[in-house]
């Protein structure tokens, strides 16, 4: 599973540019280093880079004006050059080999202009003051903003709860082994096998502190000694110095009161992302009511009598919906598996002597996240989380995307919210020294034994 395929390197550049796609910009992703500061870049903008058309000896620098953006990187074209678009490059935005206009001055490094067009001008100081003069470039701050940024305050050995990747049920107490550009290898505590391993975001829904199984009265697979002390800790508010703080974690929205005081109630029906096939939004139930406003959510006709496969959402989760929310869309949504009969909202809910769960208690508010479909992303398979994978958004229905994973079949596509942690900007990979999965190659299209029945198993392969 390198980065590397049959054709060579993968190459975002060569692949945006023959695909003819834009990529989500970076203002997009809230959770993403630099997304607060993307204001700062635009095309038309001049940098400096390493001049490669060149012969000298040593390095030597040249100005370059960025002509297309996707994600963090960049699209250059060395000044001088007009409408030549030769021997144009991609670059990333966020690494050491971009600089603002000014920096070979003040470090004493000169401008050559590349050999390609070095007799087109006698007077090249002038030509730069003339080019340059009013033009917009990076900050001098920008690297500093870029490692500030990138910052992450998890550490590893620190101690915390997470969602049992094997029984999504409950919860398992691990502890972080790595942190990677804002992600985290969590290894379960108590495990027999010492790689049994979860990647996810630092801001993931399905990490919590210690104690929050607890709390909230959520199933917890651990020691007695474990809840004894951490239902203590949780009551005294003390912590031990290698259990996660609990600031690190993200916040659940808080909800406006609603004045009808409506709650949700077991037995309740709605419209979930099946969270272990994320390509389907199925019929689901409320099966319990947690404390601090999570929900156990089962998805209709698929669980297993021990409740082992309900599945924990907040009740402000963008992953739930009202009841019509597919027909209203247009999203395909999944009946219980041994529906026979056309599924219809009306006659289930007479069937099953069920209440829909009001529309009032979801999540309804539509941030301007600029998302589009046809857009190009870096997205985690939520199926087999350590993989960073080359993708496109192919829906944009409200807040909620479907992400399709470049090469796979659709059956891989996920839904997933346009907040979601787990959704970089294209060179994201590149700028955290993580590998990127590239798109598979068309000549053997992976088949799925039975797509249409069998679930996605949530163990990493
Ligand atoms: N073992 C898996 C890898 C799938 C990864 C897909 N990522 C989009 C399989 O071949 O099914």
């Amino acid at each position: 599973n390198g980065s590397k395929n049959k054709l060579g390197p993968f190459d975002w550049g060569v692949h945006v540019d023959t695909e003819r796609k834009e990529s989500a910009p970076v203002t997009s992703f809230k959770h993403a280093p630099m997304s607060g500061h993307w204001s700062d870049v635009a095309v038309g903008m001049k940098v400096e880079v390493l001049n490669t058309d060149c012969d000298l000896p040593s390095k030597v620098f040249w100005i370059a004006q960025v002509i297309k953006i996707a994600g963090y990187r960049a699209k250059l074209r060395y000044e001088g050059f007009e409408e030549n678009s030769s021997l144009d490059f991609w670059c990333n935005l966020c690494t050491m080999e971009v600089h603002p206009v000014g920096w070979c001055a003040t470090i004493g490094k000169p401008l050559v202009p590349p050999k390609t067009i070095q007799h087109k001008y006698t007077n090249w100081k002038g030509f730069l003051v003339k080019r340059l003069t009013g033009a917009k470039t990076l900050p001098g701050d920008f690297y500093t903003k870029v490692v500030e940024s990138r910052e992450c305050k998890f550490r590893s050995g620190m101690q915390l709860e997470v969602v049992d990747k094997c029984s999504i049920s409950s919860m398992r107490v691990a502890v972080v082994d790595e942190v990677v550009g804002g992600r985290i290898r969590l290894l379960y505590r108590d495990s027999q096998d010492e790689e049994d391993d979860f990647w996810c975001h630092m801001a993931s829904p399905l990490i919590h502190p210690v104690g929050w199984s607890q709390l909230v009265g959520h199933k917890l697979t651990a020691t007695a000694e474990y809840k004894a002390a951490s239902y203590a800790k949780t009551i005294s508010k003390k912590l031990d110095p290698m259990d996660c703080p609990p600031d690190l974690f993200r916040k659940v929205r808080e909800k406006t009161v609603d004045s009808s005081h409506q709650q949700f109630h077991v037995g309740m029906k709605l419209e979930a992302i099946d969270p272990l096939n994320l390509s389907t939004v199925c019929v689901a139930t409320v099966r319990k009511v947690l404390r601090e406003g999570y929900l156990m959510i089962g998805i209709d006709g698929m669980e297993t009598p021990d409740g082992s496969d309900w599945f924990c959402y907040h009740q402000t989760s963008a992953n739930i919906f009202p009841v019509g929310f597919c027909d209203l869309n247009k999203i395909e949504l999944t009946p219980p598996r041994s529906y026979s009969a056309p599924f219809k909202w009306l006659d289930y809910l007479k069937k099953t002597k069920s209440q829909a769960a009001p529309v009032k208690l979801f999540n309804n508010e539509i941030p301007n996240h600029g998302f589009k479909a046809g857009m190009k992303v870096e997205a985690v398979d939520l199926m087999e989380p350590h993989l960073v994978c080359v993708a496109t958004v192919v829906r944009v229905v409200g807040r909620l995307l479907r992400v399709h994973f470049d090469g796979w079949e659709d059956t891989y596509d996920q839904w997933v919210d346009c907040e979601a942690p787990d959704l970089y900007p294209v060179g994201w990979c590149e700028m955290m020294g993580y590998p990127l999965q590239p798109p598979l190659i068309k000549a053997s299209p992976p088949t799925k034994t039975d797509t249409s029945k069998k679930r996605k198993s949530k163990k990493q392969t």
